[in-house]
């Protein structure tokens, strides 16, 4: 396997909605992010993935795009986009942004031309199909939002495909022309200076609707060689791929080098761990601990040299890991350092998601009206439509919702979290006075210093970027322990995935002539591994000679 940069980095996704408002009319926006910059810069991370900053009428805040060419004007104009790329190169920081091409908006100037007629130049841009003799949808397919993946339009009475929202059209990947179109835009963007893109549901732009194939369609590995062949093929970038439905072969087949695809994926097994075959993440079972490890254990041993992970616990997508695997009642910091470690040191790209790095947790809004996610209403109408109660719901959303990565980025104690002068465009978590940058700026032993130093440290040891991963203590109900080894060095990662106490003996075959604990997250770390008793969440990484 040829190494790569981005073996090496660290990605922080920022969702800009939400990070940081230069301006005062309570939405995020580039100049904000620019403005934070030298912040970024101090936490040490090396690349910035930007969620949707394009035109948008923002019914799925930016994931609707109406313009891939201009900027929302919300967000600032592209002026600030270059500036944003320009300044962040100043500072070795490089952009990768968010390509949504499954989907555009209803209001792009495509779909707005194929609604009017059927002869129109970009009908076939778009899926359209005729409905049942009885004026039913094409088929039974289901949108991603709640409803049926069809939508009657009156004009030409035909039936256009929206795997997510009506009011994002899927495009129609078989038509040459789209894919030409996709191509001409992106390598426009890779122009600017980009360094990659962060490819939006990729995996379902092979589709066979008919057939009701949606993920891992026949064509869509064909769509990908082209697009690396047609763009970023010829530059030196990061390309990372959302794809629910992998696993480690399909894996392989995105990321495998010699296939000329993707960089890495980004997989969900570790996510969907817990989630119920009826209701998906919403009425999630306990988690099964045993079967996390095995999972993340698979991922690590069985890309090999084929391929290379992504590693995260959070996205815009997510409820917050702290919230939903560590315990911010009495073991926050803990808890947060304990997960990161658990993630960084183990192999492949980590991802770290904007208020990740301070420990931000879930929201708990009482009234629905004060959530903004399209997906949140979607579930909500439909729960109440089976039958559930008000309060059950709610219940879900708090847990599992989409806002609860969303609230405004935690600054300072100061008004609305110092995210913004104005009114924000959604509730600041409550606990920002508690939680916030410049109280971890503050305290040497934040959240905030211990992801400095994970990344650090990624950047001083190969051991950590390549080493052979290899998992230890697998029947134990509490403690996720593993090894890394590369030449003569060996990383001993140990960590209580709980709060009970537990004793760790290290295995026997885990033998070493000398021992240095290298990062914890209690301050009075053991300086054997032989045989300790763990405290609540307590992690630490020992490096073996
Ligand atoms: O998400 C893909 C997706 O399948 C989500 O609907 C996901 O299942 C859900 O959010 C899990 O909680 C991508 C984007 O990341 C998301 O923000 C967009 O809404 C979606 O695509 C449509 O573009
Ligand atoms: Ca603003």
């Amino acid at each position: 396997m040829e190494k790569k940069w981005w073996h090496q980095s660290v990605v922080y996704q920022i969702y800009p909605k939400s990070f940081n408002d230069s301006n005062g009319d309570g939405i995020g926006d580039l100049q904000g992010i620019t403005d934070k910059l030298d912040y970024l810069k101090e936490l040490g991370i090396d690349v910035i993935w930007l969620s949707p900053v394009y035109q948008s009428p923002m019914k799925d805040n930016g994931y609707d795009i109406s313009d891939y060419h201009d900027m929302a004007p919300e967000f600032g104009c592209m002026k600030n986009m270059e500036e944003l790329i320009s300044k962040a190169k100043d500072r070795n920081i490089k952009i990768i942004m968010d390509l949504v091409v499954n989907h555009t908006s209803d209001k792009h100037l495509w779909f707005k031309e194929a609604k009017k007629s059927k002869d129109s130049p970009y009908r076939d841009y778009y899926i359209w199909r005729s409905g049942g003799a009885d004026g039913s949808p094409p088929n039974d397919l289901k949108s991603a939002f709640g409803g049926s993946a069809w939508e009657y339009d009156e004009t030409t009475e035909q039936y256009y495909a929206h795997l997510f929202a009506k009011e994002q059209p899927d495009l129609n990947w078989e038509n040459p022309k789209v894919r030409d179109e996709i191509h001409k835009m992106m390598n426009w963007w890779l122009d600017k200076g980009i360094s990659g893109f962060r490819m939006d549901v990729i995996d379902l732009i092979g589709k066979e609707i008919d057939r009701k194939i949606t993920t891992n369609g026949p064509h869509l590995h064909k769509y990908i060689k082209e697009m690396n062949e047609a763009t970023f093929g010829k530059y030196d970038v990061l390309t990372v791929g959302e794809t629910w439905s992998a696993t480690p072969e399909i894996a392989k087949t995105y990321s495998n080098q010699d296939r000329q695809e993707l960089s890495m994926i980004f997989q969900f097994e570790h996510i969907t761990v817990d989630w119920d075959e009826v209701h998906s993440k919403w009425l999630p079972k306990d988690l099964d601990f045993i079967k996390l490890k095995k999972v993340l254990n698979k991922w690590q041993t069985k890309l090999g040299n084929e391929g290379w992970n992504a590693l995260f616990w959070n996205n815009h997508d997510l409820p917050r890991v702290v919230s939903k695997r560590g315990n911010v009642q009495e073991y926050r910091v803990e808890s947060a350092k304990m997960l990161a470690t658990l993630l960084h040191f183990m192999k492949g790209t980590p991802y770290i998601y904007q208020g990740e790095e301070i420990g931000m947790t879930n929201v708990k809004f009482e009234n629905l009206g004060d959530y903004d996610d399209i997906e949140i209403y979607g579930f909500y109408r439909e729960k109440i439509k089976e039958g559930f109660t008000q309060k059950k719901i709610m219940e879900a959303i708090w847990e599992n919702g989409r806002d609860n990565a969303r609230t405004p980025m935690q600054w300072s104690e100061e008004k609305n979290a110092g995210f913004t002068e104005g009114s924000p465009w959604i509730k600041v978590n409550p606990n920002y006075k508690e939680i916030n940058v410049a109280k971890a700026l503050q305290d040497e032993s934040s959240i905030f210093y211990h992801y400095q130093k994970l990344i650090k440290l990624r950047r001083q040891m190969e051991v950590i970027v390549y080493g052979s991963f290899n998992l230890i203590c697998e029947e134990s109900p509490n403690i996720f322990a593993y090894t890394r080894t590369l030449g003569k060095d060996r990383l001993l990662v140990i960590n209580n995935f709980f709060e009970q106490r537990v004793n760790f003996i290290l295995p026997k075959e885990i033998k070493y002539d000398t021992c240095k604990p290298i990062i914890s997250n209690y301050s009075d770390a053991s300086y054997l591994p032989d045989y300790m008793t763990l405290r609540p969440y307590e992690s630490v990484v020992y490096l073996l000679t």
